[in-house]
């Protein structure tokens, strides 16, 4: 199964996909917990690129394109091989945050967006995506500033991160049986809960 996590700055994405992936361990399964941009040698040296707050002279389409290539590198070196091994894939962001950052934040013409993602992911989805969503902004950013995180999305205006948040929820919209939106202010426990509960009932029916 593969699962990803997707929602604004501080949404809890990280701290959810820890807790799943215990919870699941526990249970007997094999986990691999991954993030992106990042996710191996060649991806995370693009990761560096990205989030680096002096690179403020990065060109949109520039973005776009290292995105899509540390996907594909992670997608071939990390998520293909552990599906296949009957492993669970847990990501923190996947296509859908190119979508909504660079599509709908950014502002890149989406049939480029898709184009370049059929390309990078040849067609791959996630069985589950579960979007936190947090409709303060402001949450999520506090959060982040106060865990002292400053990368170069932390510095952009909140009508930037707005817009990626009606982005995400423009894609639920369209793939319902894919998306599962939660609340991100709900408190740790309960949220994590939630989550774990779905993925069992959804690994039964595997069964
Ligand atoms: N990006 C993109 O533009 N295009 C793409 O295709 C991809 C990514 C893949 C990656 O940064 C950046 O790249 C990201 C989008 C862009 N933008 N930014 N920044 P990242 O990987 O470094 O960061 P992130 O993915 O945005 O995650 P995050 O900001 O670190 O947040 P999070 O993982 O969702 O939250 P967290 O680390 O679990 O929690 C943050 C804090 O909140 C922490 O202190 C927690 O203890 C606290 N927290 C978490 N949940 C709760 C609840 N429920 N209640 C109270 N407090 C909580």
């Amino acid at each position: 199964m593969f699962i990803s996590f997707e929602g604004t700055e501080g949404a809890g994405k990280t701290t959810q996909i820890s807790n799943v992936s215990r919870e699941l361990i526990s249970l007997g399964y094999k986990v691999l917990k991954t993030h992106e941009p990042g996710g191996t040698l060649i991806g995370e040296e693009i990761r560096g690129i990205l989030l680096n707050s002096n690179n403020t002279a990065m060109e949109p389409i520039t973005e776009l394109l290292l995105y899509n290539a540390a996907r594909n590198q992670h997608i071939k070196e990390k998520i293909i091989p552990a599906l296949k091994d009957n492993i669970i894939v847990l990501t923190d962001r996947f296509s859908d945050s190119t979508i909504a950052y660079q599509g709908y934040g950014r502002g890149i013409d989406l049939d480029i967006i898709m184009a370049l993602d059929n390309i990078a992911t040849m067609g791959l989805r996630p069985d589950i995506t579960f979007l936190l969503d947090i409709e303060d902004i402001d949450v999520g950013l506090k959060r982040n500033l106060e865990i002292k995180k400053t990368d170069r999305f932390e510095l952009e205006e909140i009508e930037f991160h707005k817009k990626v948040r009606a982005g995400f929820l423009k894609i639920a919209e369209r793939e319902p049986s894919r998306f599962i939106i939660l609340d991100g202010k709900m408190p740790l426990i309960e949220l994590s809960n939630k989550i774990i509960n779905i993925i069992k009932e959804r690994l039964n029916v595997i069964k």
